[in-house]
């Protein structure tokens, strides 16, 4: 925000881009196959999380079938997205992540 003057003397105020970003959930996804020590690793890798916080995500995953990873804005949710969904590819695990975004 920002206080503002116009040519009338009158007070005016201008917003002056202090808009929030829009924050995405990126969420993983259970499956029948990929082993739990690949998922520990991917949210060590990827999300900055220690082997404990990992293996409570992961085994929160495992129990529930989804959960949440991070939140990020846009462009960082996209590319943690594609950096699992391809290191899995690349080790032939079915793993599935995703994002939504938050409200
Ligand atoms: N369900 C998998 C297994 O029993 C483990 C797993 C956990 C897979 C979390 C994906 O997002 C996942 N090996």
């Amino acid at each position: 925000r920002d206080g503002d003057t116009d040519g009338t003397g009158l007070a005016t105020e201008t917003r002056v881009k202090t808009k929030k970003p829009s924050m995405y959930r990126v969420l993983l996804l259970n499956d029948d196959y990929t082993p739990m020590e690949f998922v520990v690793f991917v949210l060590e890798q990827f999300f900055n999380k220690s082997r404990e916080q990992a293996t409570r995500i992961m085994l929160h995953v495992h129990q529930k079938g989804v959960g949440v990873c991070g939140v990020y804005t846009f462009e960082v949710a996209e590319t943690k997205v594609a950096q699992v969904m391809d290191l899995a590819r690349r080790n032939e695990h079915p793993l599935q992540c995703t994002m939504e975004k938050e409200d």
